[in-house]
């Protein structure tokens, strides 16, 4: 293998699998990703948090690990893998923001910015409102919402608190403590 770069990678699920909670679902997917030739640097504790909207669901269980991929590998060939392992724990619909018994998001490889700046700049900024209507039809990275959701920072400070925004220009830890101290503190070690 040459060169490697970090991807950052965002667990979650709310609801059971064949019987196996969604705590059960995300350790046991954790160990699947080897099965797609991704290795797991890190992998966070386990949270208990609030459903996104509120109202829209039983709460999640939310983690996050750094994987090494050979810089070779581009981010739809992680993204392919990543959505495998989400249909073999039994994700089926894609409804935005629905229920699910397994949700993997890339949030982020190395420092890329994609499709460019300019795309990941107007999704970032895209205000509350139109967020909920708007879906990207070809992934952004970072994830636009990464900077805004205690759920996705909280777990992803114990694995990669350094991990620079290429577009902010701040650390993980930095986004996490600019968020509303009510929204860090709703996150809850499982
Ligand atoms: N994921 C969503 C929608 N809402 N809420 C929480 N707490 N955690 C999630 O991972 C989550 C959510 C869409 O992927
Ligand atoms: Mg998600
Ligand atoms: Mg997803």
């Amino acid at each position: 293998m040459g060169k490697s770069v970090q991807a950052l990678v965002a667990f979650g699920a709310n609801l059971p699998f064949e019987g196996e909670s969604p705590a059960q679902t995300i350790l046991a997917a954790s160990k699947a990703l080897a099965a797609e030739g991704l290795s797991v640097l890190a992998f966070s504790p386990l949270y208990a948090t609030p459903c996104f909207p509120a109202g829209a669901g039983p709460d999640y269980v939310n983690a996050a690990a750094v994987l090494q991929v050979d810089e070779q590998v581009d981010a739809t060939s992680i993204l392919q893998r990543l959505h495998r392992v989400e249909t073999h724990f039994g994700r089926i619909r894609e409804q935005r923001w629905g229920m699910r018994t397994l949700d993997l998001d890339l949030v982020a490889l190395g420092d890329s910015v994609l499709p460019d700046a300019a795309v990941q700049d107007a999704w970032r900024m895209l205000p509350p409102g139109a967020q909920a209507k708007a879906t990207p039809d070809r992934l952004i990275l970072p994830h636009p919402r990464l900077q805004d959701r205690a759920f996705v920072l909280v777990p992803l400070a114990d694995v990669a608190p350094d991990w620079v925004h290429p577009r902010l220009g701040l650390t993980v830890r930095q986004m996490l403590a600019a968020l509303p101290t009510a929204d860090r503190a709703a996150v809850k070690p499982l």
